[in-house]
């Protein structure tokens, strides 16, 4: 097995302080000047598809190591064993050597520009050779100059400028899938700390919030001073700001900040509801007391002088006559009225869900095979899954023409008759739709798979106008079921496009297609408002993982976060039905869902 001697002192001990987060970064930058040094494409993104996958890995590398060593981490998808040995070396000693020397190699403010989103190596080089920008602080005052002017053209400088932006958006905030481990873990540790009598994670990341500026959580306890030591103690925590009788504020070593709040047992309800905010919706709530006789505040609720305490939070929305509103409505969008009606929709929840139709395999630029996925989807309990690997036309990963969608079909028609009796795999394409509006892929072609995606992968830059319409054409191609990933936007990278959404979902509505909102978690695509407006209009909605590699099936929960947020229930998701009704949906949509 080719285990070091030092490896075997130091066997699967890690140190607290390395996360996943961490190490996909490490990765991630490694891609990068390999990329900037001319590497081959091929290594470049070996080390950005390990830095994905750490990114959206379920649990801690960490844990996974102690647990199983180094040949648990080469089970990590993308992972191979070079990549395993650097992840060791980096848990175990908190450092790289590799890193280290490589990042020596080139001038620093080159790797640093390049994570300007939109802004690749070779324009972060001339930008450094030209401008003599030291930082990104340096570019943004220079980006405006006539020397700038000169070198650049102002599509260009309006893209780096957008990319600074975008930068600056996201900074500070992290998407779900970081921090909700950070949460998990300082959580786990406070329920573990004695005296402790409830805690729970609340701001925000209780509201499922795409990202979250810092993580917020409120414990109950017969010893405060005990559990804000537990918790400033904590292995994970890089440095704390502030620690008081009730309250603390570290940050942990991802860099996220967390707030912890000690509360009295007897206001528990009350002082959840308030943290849980949002402050909007507190708001709300304080101004609707106030107009109906109740003083609310995080202590309770006064009524005719009298304060009236709650332990539980529902006891709080029932004391004011209201229906207990889910944290993920708490936005002032019109919920306190409905649960004043007690006419809040039943929520879709996970276990609605009954299949993933968005995904991908070898055939394109998928990692795993298409009999990987289908076990995890019945693994899943999943009645149906579809793989729809990319058309050509996207440039990437060989995408699939006409001819190697025929030569997968034999494959797909293998996976069924070994696992047909367990679940329905349906053959589909995401097929891109091409600047010009048309799809990448013949008619022919396309009626004769299950389910077709249709998604726009380039000429972002097109108005408002055009846009549109390739929305819409799309939308009204018969062979069409689903519009992939709608507004196009990344987070932290790339903004939805402008489009007239009134037009493209009542052209959805029309059509019977399905908007989707992807769950990849730097998509959210469609975001919550949009979906609920979206559903408004009569459209349906379908939530798919967009999967690249079987354990991308378990990123559906955020797409039911968003769906959630946009007051969807199961009846308008169309992969909340059973398969009879999904038959009958595509069947409707014009195609043989012969399955
Ligand atoms: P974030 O952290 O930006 O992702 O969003 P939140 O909603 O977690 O906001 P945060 O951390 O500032 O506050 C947590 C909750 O505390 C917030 O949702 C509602 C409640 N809250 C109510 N009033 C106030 C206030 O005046 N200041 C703060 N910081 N929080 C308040
Ligand atoms: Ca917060
Ligand atoms: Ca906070
Ligand atoms: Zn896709």
């Amino acid at each position: 097995m080719g285990v070091s001697v030092r490896g075997r002192v130091h066997r699967n001990r890690a140190r607290g302080d390395v996360t996943n987060r961490k190490i996909a970064q490490v990765l991630a930058e490694i891609g990068d000047i390999l990329e900037i040094k001319g590497e081959s494409a091929f290594r470049v993104a070996a080390y950005r598809n390990a830095a994905r996958s750490l990114e959206v890995l379920p649990e801690g590398a960490r844990e996974r190591y102690r647990a199983g060593g180094v040949k648990a981490l080469r089970q990590i998808p993308g992972v191979g064993a070079s990549i395993a040995a650097k992840i060791e070396e980096l848990l175990t000693t908190g450092r790289l050597a590799y890193y280290e020397q490589i990042k020596k190699t080139i001038p620093a403010v080159t790797l640093d520009l390049t994570r300007i989103p939109g802004v690749g190596p070779k324009t972060a080089q001339k930008l450094s050779d030209t401008l003599g920008v030291k930082s990104i602080a340096d570019l943004e005052r220079a980006i405006d100059t006539p020397l700038a002017a000169r070198h650049f053209r102002p599509r260009t400088r309006e893209r780096i400028k957008t990319g600074i932006g975008l930068l600056r958006g996201l900074s500070g905030r992290v998407i779900l899938p970081v921090a909700e481990p950070i949460a998990r873990e300082l959580v786990e540790a406070l329920r573990g700390c004695p005296g402790v009598l409830k805690v729970d994670p609340v701001g925000s990341l209780r509201r499922m919030r795409e990202t979250v500026g810092d993580i917020d959580i409120v414990c109950a306890t017969e010893n405060a001073r005990r559990a804000i030591e537990c918790f400033a103690s904590h292995p994970s925590v890089r440095e704390v700001l502030a620690k008081g009788d009730a309250k603390a504020t570290v940050v942990h070593a991802d860099g996220v900040q967390v707030d912890l709040e000690i509360v009295p047992r007897e206001e528990y309800g009350s002082l959840l509801q308030h943290f849980t905010g949002s402050k909007q919706h507190n708001v709300a709530l304080r101004t609707w007391g106030v107009e109906h006789g109740f003083s609310i505040s995080e202590h309770g609720i006064k009524r005719g002088g009298r304060l009236v305490r709650f332990d539980d939070e529902r006891e709080v929305y029932r004391f004011l006559g209201m229906e207990w509103i889910p944290p993920e409505l708490r936005e002032d969008q019109g919920e306190i009225e409905a649960a004043l009606r007690h006419a809040l929709p039943r929520l879709i929840e996970e276990r609605d869900i009954a299949g993933d139709l968005h995904g991908h395999s070898t055939w394109s630029d998928g990692r795993e095979a298409i009999e990987a996925v289908v076990r995890a989807a019945i693994e899943r309990g999943y009645a149906y899954i579809a793989v729809t690997d990319h058309s050509r036309g996207l440039g990437v990963a060989h995408g699939l023409d006409a001819a190697r969608v025929a030569e997968r079909h034999a494959e797909v028609e293998a996976v069924r008759r070994k696992y047909g009796a367990k679940i329905r795999l349906l053959e589909g394409v995401e097929v891109d739709i091409r600047a010009d509006g048309r799809l990448d892929l013949p008619d022919a072609v396309l009626e004769r798979m299950d389910v077709v995606i249709a998604s726009i992968h380039s000429a972002f830059g097109q108005t408002r106008e055009q846009l549109t319409r390739r929305l819409v054409g799309a939308i009204e191609n018969l062979h069409v079921d689903i519009l992939g990933h709608p507004s196009g936007r990344l987070l932290g990278e790339r903004d939805e496009y402008g489009v007239e959404w009134d037009e493209v979902f009542r052209a959805a509505a029309r059509h019977g297609t399905a908007l989707e909102i992807n769950a990849f978690p730097n998509r959210l695509d469609l975001k919550d408002t949009l979906a609920r407006e979206a559903r408004r209009r009569g459209a349906r909605l379908v939530i798919d993982t967009d999967f690249h590699e079987a354990r991308h099936l378990d990123l559906m929960r955020y797409g039911v976060a968003v769906a959630r947020r946009a007051w969807l229930g199961k009846d308008d998701v169309v992969n909340a039905q059973p398969w009879r009704e999904l038959a009958a949906w595509l069947r409707e949509r014009g195609r043989g869902a012969r399955r």
